[in-house]
């Protein structure tokens, strides 16, 4: 750090000044956090990860590196705690305490004072720079006396090297790990020895953590690369030689790009904005209004999106990339019958497209070892598909998902039809959209009444295994679908797209059930009390675009019907979920009801738990329970999906405002053909609206009932 004592003042004159301003898109307590799970939050870079506990006497920091994997191409194995920091301060008793997260900027703020001295601490994961820096000032010189100490997850044994703590080793599997914590004080004297660094009499204190693994995206390599202690070693170093002012700016600037494209403002009828978020959240579930809650909630999903998917980096697993444990529930794997979907949910409609990349990458990345693995399962058929649980290496366990690999696949699809990226459907989207196809063309079977299922369906996690589950069915006429219309667009392989034609209208379709449901399985069989969380039959309604109110009306119907049966009480990605079916029936007051139910705070539940208990914790995190992130990318989805709608050819204005919400904006979502979208209204009513393409394209805007033609001018904003 380069920092001369001759502008010591400097940094206590910003810890003075700098306060805390903007209060709509802060997550803030009175207290430290005492729990993980439910209390902690949560800072990353995509790649590293650092749940923050906030004591200010002592304070815990949980590390994570989203690469650390046991298992290998058979064994899913399961995604591990890189390690934890343990600051141990000799002041006082804190007073005035607080600590936030604002989502603005990405930096968690810790502020109190003890002993007449006044704290703060800054923490921030710089993707730009690839670390994790943790700052401590205070307004009078020589405050900071303690030890930090630094714990590896797997029982390394900690060194000191230079002004470094460090941590190295490798897993079972031969995957190679490293952790480098940089110590940099301005003033008094830190000592290093084992595994602790001790500090006596410093001005103010900066910790830059590097870290990494050797794994590498590429079976080709056997998924090693290099020793990974000389690059973290390096990083942190070169972030160290910054100025603190020069590395916060980086890191601000680089997170703004992507948050600020997008606004909501809901209004603050029923305040609850100056309650710190775990009383709010208390308020808010006896009933109090708190709109603004609402829309922080929202962008809490943007600000976790970017915080644990970055290009270069894994994708967001069932925890985002937070994790405390060496055996955590469901491995915080990569499930693959709704959960990693549902994690990328917003990105595209709410603009952070590059932090679906991650995604692509790692589809690629397990392709040939899919291939093969399908092979082995299925026998002699082209293209891969997925089990339910999956890990970097392309292993996967638990039962067969057969449609998992053409869910991937919409992804792919969506992303061309968001971004209008062309090159990225040819390269990257058709080779994978076709060789699924190629899948189910070799495994689709025709039934005695020539219809087309898959032989071997099973609903996830739900009844039995038969042919021609609906779930399966809608997913392959989707990926049907989005590989015609890709086909269309390249002007590519027209007779094999006449064949997919062909078989997609053989397909078995959905069908309505005695009490008016939609039927789950071809046998009517659905019980109208059961309220499982899934709703994997209703694909076609979201995220697919099979079933819409205006296209099938008698389906979308159905569907309702279901939904209806199914409840309002569930798990948390459950009522997330729900939030989006409700947003594309066009009912905004039963989509609100599901938010509000998922907005309910639940506490510590660190089992795994299959009930109606589902909600967030005070950390705002989603339950499942226990804490699943998918929740919270679902919930951001589903109201983006209550605000503006694009699946069925039709850019849909407000299609589910719920009465709660009478007054407010948004700026900057997405509509598919790369259309920017500004909403405004008041009393319920549309006021404006203004719409962006950079290309000229014809789109048509529905409003209510209202539906308009209008020629977009590339560039030239379009105001309703
Ligand atoms: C799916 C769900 C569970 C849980 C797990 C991680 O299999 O059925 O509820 O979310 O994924």
């Amino acid at each position: 750090m380069d920092v001369r004592p001759t502008i010591r003042t400097l940094f206590f004159a910003f810890a003075v000044t700098s306060c805390i301003c903007s209060q709509d898109l802060v997550l803030w307590y009175r207290q430290a956090a005492s729990d993980w799970q439910t209390q902690a939050l949560p800072i990353g870079n995509g790649r590293l990860g650092c749940m923050i506990f906030g004591g200010a006497q002592s304070e815990h920091l949980q590390l994570n590196e989203d690469s650390l994997w046991t298992g290998d191409e058979k064994d899913t194995g399961r995604y591990q705690n890189l390690g934890d920091l343990y600051l141990e301060l000799s002041h006082g008793t804190p007073q005035s305490y607080r600590r936030q997260l604002d989502l603005s900027t990405a930096i968690h703020a810790i502020e109190y004072s003890a002993d007449g001295t006044k704290y703060r601490r800054e923490y921030f994961a710089s993707a730009p720079d690839q670390v994790l820096v943790f700052r401590f000032t205070s307004d009078k010189p020589a405050q900071y006396s303690g030890v930090l100490k630094l714990v590896d997850g797997h029982g390394a044994a900690i060194r000191a090297e230079g002004d470094s703590l460090v941590a190295a080793g490798k897993l079972e599997n031969g995957l190679a790990y490293a952790t480098h914590v940089r110590i940099v004080a301005t003033g008094g004297k830190v000592v290093l020895s084992g595994d602790s660094a001790r500090i006596a009499g410093a001005d103010s204190l900066t910790l830059i953590a590097g870290a990494g693994t050797s794994y590498v995206p590429d079976r080709a390599r056997a998924w090693q690369g290099e020793n990974p202690g000389p690059r973290a070693a390096a990083q942190a170093k070169a972030a160290a030689a910054k100025s603190l002012a020069d590395l916060k700016a980086a890191h601000v600037a680089d997170y703004r790009r992507l948050f600020e494209r997008v606004s909501l403002h809901l209004g603050t009828t029923g305040g609850g904005g100056t309650l710190p978020t775990d009383e709010r959240l208390v308020r808010y579930d006896k009933g109090a209004e708190d709109p603004g809650l609402e829309a922080l909630f929202f962008q809490y999903g943007r600000y976790l999106l970017i915080s644990s998917s970055r290009p270069g980096s894994l994708p967001a697993n069932l925890q985002g990339l937070w994790n405390n444990s060496n055996n955590p529930p469901w491995r915080s794997d990569y499930h693959s019958n709704i959960n990693i979907q549902m994690n990328y949910w917003p990105a595209e409609v709410t603009s952070l497209p590059e932090c679906v990349l991650p995604f692509f990458d790692y589809v690629d990345s397990l392709r040939g070892v899919r291939a093969e693995a399908t092979r082995e399962h299925y026998g002699n058929v082209r293209g891969w598909t997925v089990q339910t649980e999956n890990n970097i290496f392309g292993a996967g366990s638990f039962r067969w998902n057969p449609p998992g690999s053409a869910w991937y696949a919409q992804h792919f699809w969506e992303h061309y039809l968001f971004t209008q990226d062309e090159d990225f459907l040819r390269r990257t989207a058709y080779p994978i959209l076709k060789e699924v196809t190629e899948f189910w063309e070799d495994h689709l079977t025709a039934r005695p009444d020539g219809a087309l299922v898959t032989p071997d369906g099973w609903s996830p996690e739900h009844g039995p295994e038969e042919p021609g589950v609906t779930y399966d069915q809608e997913i392959v006429w989707d990926l049907f679908t989005n590989y015609i219309e890709a086909a269309e667009t390249l002007g590519v392989d027209a007779e094999y797209r006449a064949r997919i034609g062909s078989m997609r209208a053989r397909l078995l379709k959905p069908k309505i059930g005695a009490w008016g449901q939609l039927q789950e399985w071809p046998e009517d069989r659905d019980d109208i009390r059961d309220e499982h969380r899934h709703t994997s039959h209703l694909f076609a309604l979201h995220p697919g675009r099979q079933i819409t109110p205006v296209t099938t009306p008698d389906l979308a119907a159905a569907a309702k019907v279901t939904l209806k049966a199914r409840g309002d009480q569930s798990t948390g990605w459950a009522m997330a979920w729900r939030i989006n079916f409700w947003a594309r029936l066009l009912d905004g007051g039963h989509a609100y009801r599901l938010l509000r139910n998922l907005l309910h705070i639940v506490g510590k539940g660190s089992q795994i738990d299959y009930g109606p208990g589902g909600g967030v914790y005070s950390n705002l995190f989603d339950a499942h329970p226990p804490f699943q992130i998918d929740g919270n990318f679902g919930a951001t989805a589903g109201i983006a999906e209550m605000l503006l709608q694009s699946h069925a050819g039709e850019i849909h204005l407000l299609p589910a405002l719920p009465p709660a919400w009478p007054d407010g904006s948004i700026r900057g979502l997405k509509a598919r053909g790369n259309v920017t979208v500004d909403i405004e209204w008041r009393a319920g009513r549309l006021t404006r609206a203004v719409l962006l393409s950079p290309a000229a394209r014809e789109v048509k805007v529905r409003s209510g009932t209202q539906v308009r033609i209008i020629n977009l001018q590339a560039g030239q904003p379009a105001r309703l």
